[in-house]
């Protein structure tokens, strides 16, 4: 039997920081004139920060100086940092939990792989960090999903082959970085959407414990 490892993605998977996310690039948006709405936010999810104000300034045809560009990803961020301070355990989407500590009382290993450079912080405020043998994160990847790249430094951290990993990921490009690193991935969110995943549910009230034993052989 192979060993196996599970690795998460964060916002949309095991919190949902994506409402801050809009609520602090619709700020900034709303500052620049440029249209900006929940739809669109939509194609923020799973890509880079800096990728963001990319295509935001793209919807809005400005072009601007490095110096510009990078205080308004700083304040984009400070504005986020405000919203996911006051975060707490109860933000943790619901049954996360319960698949998180059948994995740890089964001594499966558990890996973190998410964009985001913030994913440190936002799991120490819901209190999740003893569950993880390595966080990856936006800090340390140099090629963004759907490059395989996160998944990969997590599996090797955790020891396991790619092929024996699992991977759980809300959006599409996170989807196609774990096909292409061969691992086994679950789609979080809609059917018609995450149409490359292996499995999708609509959230985790819907994986049974049943489904994760076999996935993790145990
Ligand atoms: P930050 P994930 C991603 O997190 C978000 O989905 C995406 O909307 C965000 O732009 C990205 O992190 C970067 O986040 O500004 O905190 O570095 O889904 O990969 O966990
Ligand atoms: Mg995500």
């Amino acid at each position: 039997m192979h060993k196996k490892g599970f690795i998460f993605d964060l916002d949309g998977v095991i919190v949902d920081t994506a409402k801050y996310h809009y609520l602090a690039w619709k700020h900034l948006a709303d500052e620049l004139g440029i249209p900006f709405s929940k739809e669109k936010n939509e194609q923020f999810k799973g890509v880079s920060r800096k990728r963001c104000l990319e295509i935001l300034l793209e919807w809005g045809n400005l072009t601007v100086s490095q110096t510009q560009f990078d205080a308004w990803l700083a304040e984009k961020n400070e504005d986020y940092l405000r919203y996911i301070e006051t975060m707490t355990a109860a933000e943790i989407l619901p049954d996360v939990p319960r698949v998180l500590n059948y994995l740890k009382e089964n001594d499966i290993p558990m890996a973190l792989g998410s964009a985001s450079k913030n994913a440190r912080t936002i799991l120490k405020k819901v209190g999740l960090i003893p569950y993880f043998t390595s966080i990856v994160d936006g800090t340390q990847v140099t090629k963004a999903k759907p490059d395989p790249e996160v998944f990969l430094i997590a599996a090797r951290d955790l020891n396991v082959m790619p092929i024996n990993c699992v991977v759980f990921e809300d959006a599409l490009a996170g989807i196609e970085a774990a096909n292409r690193a061969e691992m086994t991935s679950i789609g979080i969110g809609k059917k018609e959407i995450l149409t490359e995943a292996r499995f999708v549910f609509k959230d985790f009230t819907e994986i049974k414990l049943d489904f994760i034993k076999e996935l993790a052989e145990l």
